[in-house]
């Protein structure tokens, strides 16, 4: 596919005008007030706050608008000037709202008051701080602690988590999920086993300085707008990328930078990707053994002509392990399978292996498309593969750079969150606190999801997120997440894991990030790490949306105080009133990543950790970064057959995540309606389907369990044959909490196994 690749049903480039007309759209609809302006020109820079979107990096050298269209969304979004007050659930019962769809769940607007289920009225009503922290406190020491999960969605500050994370270790469990056992768990395991780094390791300058990137299932335009800046320049001085996507992703073919005067007022437009490949999904396994298939080939003719070998034996001779086998394997392999299992023409690969192995340096970039696959570490180890042919890690303008979710998801775990008790200091924690912490691992999401389905779990406190509604398996989470003792979530906006009360429920509303944070020795600052594990600080500058809001740090300390006995090292007072000294106890527990932590937290651009696998130095138990031999050439878990599809579950670029902005898709030409599912003209005409016809998805597990979504509109896209779409959260209803990455237990969203029925 050439230069001039356009999806037929997309507006047009991503950026431009069309960004503008977004953000505005929200600006009204959110019911936004004026001020936000203001909030959002400090929004990612020194002494501001950083934005409760994603983890994209935030550079030292920033725009006078350090934000993206999504980054403003989501700042309007919370920034809103609508209410859920205690009033609303006067006209409402919880049945009643279960019929609402997300978007007109979150439209009520922030949450006010603290509310607690009344389960005779069905309704929420308001209740007093201290009322609901003493009826949580006493029901957590009822529960045991074995059966009590402390989830977290990446939003939370890296004080708050840490807290958060204690609090659960002194409650006596490591129960601590977070949303990236949903996401990028497949990163902290499966790049972790490959070269002994859970994060990418990749930072501005790499980006600076490459003169080739390769996307495969990431997509900057709508989930890290700002990433779109540095791919811009990047062509601008003739890198080249090459993008692996089964969708046409606008962001990936053309930009409009909304921050030039020249690009908006002329239009012009910068081309992103030189190549664009739509590798069937589930395909990048056979796809990268095509391209290492070229490099292998392209070595073996410079060996005959005795030029400069496009291998780099030295590193791989010094660094590596499993080279021998891996080769063989590439060797081996006919391009009859891979065009077979990669949907995709040996002459294309070939070309895009000709600008791999032309360029000095490459970075690999991915993000859910790679992960959230039955075998998605096996997709992340072959990135790594094609990688370390060429020493393309832990060098100037290359390496390995997996795009994060949440704002500071990937700091959470971190400080501490996290369900396997050997990724945290316990020494640390036990010569600080005097306690002994706990030592068996805690539960995955997925365990946590089959625990409260069997009964086990019997009690989830949600720190963000909308956890009933991200998983799979929804229907009978419904049942499950309401037979709990005890739900607490805290949250900024209502959504449907609230509307799913346990026997005792409550909502704590918390103020959000960009608002003005007053405890006794001031406005405080948090801190969140970014994708390139740098560290910001972040200070709120609005007024809060509620009188009644605490911070999620002020929260957590109340429910711990409430739970747990009194510990002469445990002053969660004190540390509600000056989170410096969470920091200085992060600083401690963590001393090389967190060294002068308060002196350095407002440094623009962040602070670096630092990443062993950037340095070359492998945490691998071989201490080599590791090469995989495939033992399979796709990344699913189940086979082709009639009638069968690979259902790839998408974000639009008017949502994040479970939260609906609106029903604008507009990179993909849909508008209005989020009930469609997007088919290849060959699919719907052998399916002897109509575009515009109702029909149903049903999954097609075969555990004799039905699962099934109504109502979808065919609709005709450019897509690979046997790969179809349909919105993300909408189709968790089909998908099975079984179905997961073998190694991780990500859920495998993006290759689930459907049929498709006339919807009559
Ligand atoms: N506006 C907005 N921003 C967001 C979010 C949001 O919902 N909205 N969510 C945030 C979060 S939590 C996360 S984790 C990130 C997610 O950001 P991304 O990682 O970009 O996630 P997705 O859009 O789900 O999927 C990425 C791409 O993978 C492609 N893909 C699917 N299957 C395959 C495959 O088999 N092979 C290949 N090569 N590609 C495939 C899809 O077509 C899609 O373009 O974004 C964050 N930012
Ligand atoms: N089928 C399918 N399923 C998926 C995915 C997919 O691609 N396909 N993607 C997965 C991914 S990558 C992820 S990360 C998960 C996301 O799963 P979650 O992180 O659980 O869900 P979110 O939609 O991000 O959570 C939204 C809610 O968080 C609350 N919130 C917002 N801001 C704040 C804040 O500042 N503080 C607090 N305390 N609460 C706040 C609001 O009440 C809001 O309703 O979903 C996963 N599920
Ligand atoms: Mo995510």
């Amino acid at each position: 596919m050439n230069e001039h690749l356009t999806d037929p049903a997309s507006e047009g480039p991503a950026g431009g005008w069309g960004s503008l007309r977004s953000i505005a759209r929200i600006y009204g609809e959110s019911l936004s007030n004026p001020t936000v302006l203001e909030t959002l020109k400090s929004q990612n820079k020194p002494g501001g706050f950083m934005c409760v979107s994603c983890a994209w990096p935030k550079p030292a050298n920033y725009h006078p608008f350090e934000f993206c269209e999504n980054g403003a969304k989501a700042t309007l979004w919370e920034s809103t000037s609508a209410r859920c007050t205690p009033e609303f659930w006067k006209d409402h019962t919880v049945s009643e709202l279960r019929e609402w769809k997300d978007y007109d769940l979150e439209m009520t607007g922030r949450l006010t008051h603290p509310m607690r289920y009344d389960a005779q009225t069905d309704r929420y009503v308001e209740v007093g701080w201290e009322e609901a922290f003493a009826a949580i406190g006493d029901s957590l020491k009822r529960l045991a602690p074995k059966d009590v999960v402390f989830y977290s969605s990446g939003h939370a500050g890296l004080e708050a988590s840490y807290l958060y994370a204690l609090m659960a270790r002194l409650y006596g469990n490591n129960n601590l999920p977070q949303s990236s056992n949903m996401c990028h768990e497949t990163t902290s395991v499966g790049l972790t086993n490959v070269i002994g780094s859970p994060v990418g390791t990749v930072v501005w300058k790499d980006l600076e300085e490459t003169d080739c990137l390769f996307f495969f299932g990431q997509n900057p335009g709508s989930n890290s707008p700002r990433f779109l800046h540095p791919l811009q320049e990047a062509k601008q001085r003739g890198a080249k990328i090459v993008t692996f996507n089964p969708v046409i992703e606008q962001g990936l073919v053309s930009f409009v930078n909304p921050q030039s005067p020249r690009q908006m007022l002329t239009g012009e437009e910068t081309l992103i990707s030189n190549l664009y490949l739509q590798v069937q999904c589930g395909g990048d396994v056979a796809a990268i053994l095509g391209l290492c298939k070229v490099v292998v080939e392209a070595d073996d003719d410079a060996k005959a002509r005795g030029v400069k070998r496009v291998l780099d034996v030295p590193f791989i001779e010094q660094h590596t392990t499993g080279f021998e086998d891996f080769i063989d394997c590439v060797r081996r392999v006919s391009w009859t399978d891979i065009e077979r299992e990669s949907g995709l023409a040996e002459a294309d690969i070939r070309n895009a292996g000709d600008i791999y192995v032309k360029a000095e340096r490459v970075i690999g970039v991915y993000g859910m498309g790679l992960t959230q696959h039955s075998r998605g570490a096996l997709n992340i180890a072959m990135l790594v593969n094609l990688l370390l042919l060429r020493g393309n890690i832990g060098r100037d303008g290359a390496g390995v750079c997996p795009v994060r979710g949440h704002s500071n998801v990937q700091g959470q775990r971190t400080v501490g969150i996290a369900e396997k008790a050997k990724l945290v200091p316990m020494d640390k924690l036990k010569a600080l606190f005097a306690f002994d912490p706990p030592t068996e691992d805690g539960t995955h999401i997925v365990d946590a999801v089959k625990g409260l389905m069997k009964g086990t779990i019997k009690g989830f406190v949600s720190l963000g997120g909308n956890l009933l509604r991200a998983v799979p398996d929804q229907k009978e989470m419904e049942r499950a997440w309401s037979d709990q003792e005890l739900t607490v979530m805290v949250s900024t906006k209502l959504n449907r894991s609230h509307l799913f009360p346990g026997r005792q429920a409550y909502i704590l509303p918390c103020l959000s990030r960009s608002e003005i944070d007053e405890q006794a020795t001031g406005n405080q600052s948090v801190s969140i790490e970014d994708s390139f594990s740098h560290i910001h600080g972040s200070v709120g500058k609005r007024r809060p949306a509620s009188e009644h809001l605490k911070s999620e740090l002020a929260i957590i300390a109340s429910i711990a105080k409430a739970t747990l006995p009194q510990n002469p090292k445990v002053t969660w007072d004190e540390w509600t009133e000056d989170y410096s000294l969470v920091r200085d106890l992060i600083e401690k527990t963590y001393p090389e990543d967190f060294a002068d932590y308060n002196a350095r937290l407002n440094i623009p651009g962040g602070f670096y950790r630092g990443n062993a696998a950037h340095e070359r130095v492998w945490k691998t138990p071989e201490k080599k970064a590791l090469f995989t031999t495939p033992d399979q050439l796709n990344s699913l878990s189940f086979d082709d057959k009639p009638g069968r599809y690979r259902l790839l579950t998408m974000r639009s670029n008017d949502q994040f995540n479970t939260t609906i902005y609106g029903y604008s898709d507009r990179f993909r030409g849909i508008e209005g309606t989020r009930d469609v599912v997007l088919m290849c003209a060959d699919d719907i005409a052998a399916a002897g389907l109509e575009p515009g016809q109702k029909v149903r998805l049903v999954s097609d597990f075969e555990d004799g369990r039905r699962r099934e979504l109504a109502g979808l509109v065919v609709t005709p896209h450019a897509l690979p044959k046997g790969t179809i779409c349909s919105y993300y959260p909408e189709c968790n209803i089909l998908n099975a909490i079984d179905h997961h990455d073998e190694l991780s237990k990500t859920p495998a969203s993006k290759s689930i196994p459907v049929r498709i029925e006339p919807d009559v």
